[in-house]
């Protein structure tokens, strides 16, 4: 008997834009991945004001996996995947985004999609929207500051459910929708909301209005989606980086709860289909006014989800910011270094105890299957002279969490229904943009400036992982 469940779900983790390419294809509209440049370590990706020419724009070839699919997914079943996270892009099923009917050259490609991993035995989980909307609802609309939003995604959430009920079980609506959380840096409230601010404008409320519209078209969605096919199962996809205090004094771990609250209150409202109380309080004393309705409130009761996905690459620190007993939060501002675990070379704080904590905590509070939707170590490889890549570094960033999941079955009892490692084929970076940054299994042959064959070639963890799966998670 092994610790993981029998038809744990192993398997690897992408997003469309993010490998994909084939930005014009097929009719493909231009999506918010599109109009955002390479960055690098340190250095921010840049918005541009729609596309504009000579500019590096990574995500417009990222790997041709548009183009090489059928040779990546049978890469995939030599690996011995049980299921493949991806997401469906926006602009290839409505291009501009509010249009009344699909384009079929772009769902047609899902359904090749699909049918290619089927034939594997390798099971389709799908996120409906993951940095990905199109351009054009943001210049039109303003995005998801805007109420229609709900209307167009549904819309499409609803074609996607309805062509693909046979194909697909495993969904999620929204990826990450609490990065935003981090509304003082430009990048999640336009990934995650295509919300492009301006001097002037109040960056949280308008943050906090776009969520709750996501919020109920999540919600709308679910109720859509489980009358289209009672047998789907519809989960939200949290980003979890668990926020502990710098010290146990009391005055941090206050701090340290009010961020969690800011920070995950969106599983809240999926999970149990309202707000909790401190939001309420806060929405009040900030006096934002927020456009929730009655209806919006039935509608959330309507849409709950049926299980969390979530992310998890690090823990996060507080300490006391003498902000008083509103112990407010500003994740661009507040965050200090944990002393007690390393980084990887972008910062992002190492911590496989912090994956059994927050399995605990979302188990502590919804009492809901969990499913590890994403996972991973973003480091730099180098080829050596016998012509592979010995990635052990990365091997071992993934051992200690598989084992951190275990102790959270053995020890904590979570119903864990399984676990697709991030960019387990190399991939467009989301955060910088580079291709340097690289969770692969499967090497792609590519550099920052776009120059390289596009080839694939196994590292050393691919062997590791196939041997992983293999053995239910036994041989680590
Ligand atoms: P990159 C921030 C914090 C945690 C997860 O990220 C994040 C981000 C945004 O950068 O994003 C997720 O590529 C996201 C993926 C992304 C992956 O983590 O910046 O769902 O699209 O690629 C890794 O290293």
């Amino acid at each position: 008997m092994s610790i993981f469940k029998e038809n744990f779900l192993w398997g690897g983790a992408v997003a469309a834009h993010q490998l994909e390419g084939g930005w014009r294809e097929d009719g493909k509209g231009v999506s918010v991945a599109d109009v955002m440049t390479v960055g690098a370590n340190g250095v921010p990706r840049r918005i541009t004001n729609g596309v504009i020419e000579g500019e590096n724009y990574p995500n417009h070839e990222a790997i041709d996996f548009y183009g090489r699919y059928k040779d990546d997914v049978k890469l995939f079943a030599e690996l011995g995947l049980k299921c493949f996270r991806t997401s469906i892009a926006w602009t290839r099923i409505f291009p501009k985004g509010d249009e009344k009917e699909p384009n079929e050259a772009g769902l047609q490609f899902y359904d090749d999609l699909f049918d290619e991993c089927l034939k594997y035995g390798i099971e389709p989980v799908i996120t409906l929207s993951h940095f990905e909307m199109p351009y054009h609802l943001v210049t039109e609309y303003g995005g998801w500051r805007n109420r229609k939003m709900i209307d167009f995604f549904v819309r499409f959430a609803e074609v996607c459910f309805s062509r693909y009920k046979d194909k697909v079980k495993y969904w999620m609506t929204f990826n990450e929708i609490n990065n935003q959380a981090n509304y003082q840096e430009d990048f999640s409230p336009f990934t995650n909301s295509g919300l492009a601010f301006e001097a002037g404008d109040d960056r949280e409320k308008i943050m906090y209005q776009a969520a709750h519209y996501e919020l109920v078209a999540s919600a709308k969605a679910i109720e859509i989606g489980h009358a289209i096919n009672h047998e789907f199962e519809i989960g939200c996809m949290i980003a979890m980086c668990p926020i502990y205090p710098y010290s146990c004094s009391p005055s941090d771990m206050m701090t340290a709860t009010v961020a969690m609250q800011r920070r995950y209150w969106f599983a809240d409202v999926h999970c149990k289909g309202r707000y909790p109380s401190h939001m309420q309080k806060y929405f009040e004393r900030k006096q934002f006014n927020l456009d929730i309705t009655v209806e919006d409130e039935e509608q959330l009761t309507k849409g709950t989800v049926d299980y969390i996905g979530f992310s998890y690459y690090m823990s996060f620190t507080v300490k006391d910011h003498g902000k008083g007993p509103a112990y407010d939060y500003d994740e661009a501002n507040d965050l200090v270094k944990n002393p007690y675990v390393k980084a990887s070379d972008w910062g992002w704080q190492i911590d496989p105890t912090g994956l059994r904590y927050a399995m605990n905590w979302f188990n502590d509070r919804y009492e809901l299957p969990l499913f590890i939707v994403e996972n991973g170590f973003g480091a730099i490889d180098e080829i050596t002279e016998d012509g592979e890549i010995h990635d052990e570094y990365r091997i071992d960033y993934l051992r200690e969490h598989i084992e951190a999941m275990q102790e959270a079955v053995i020890y904590d009892g979570i119903d864990l229904m399984g676990y697709t490692p991030w960019g387990f084929i190399d991939l467009v970076s989301a955060g910088t943009g580079e291709m340097k940054k690289r969770y692969g299994f499967i090497y792609v042959d590519k550099d920052n400036e776009g120059n390289g064959t596009l080839d694939r070639s196994k590292k050393d963890s691919f062997h590791w992982f196939q041997k992983v799966i293999e053995t239910n998670g036994e041989k680590l």
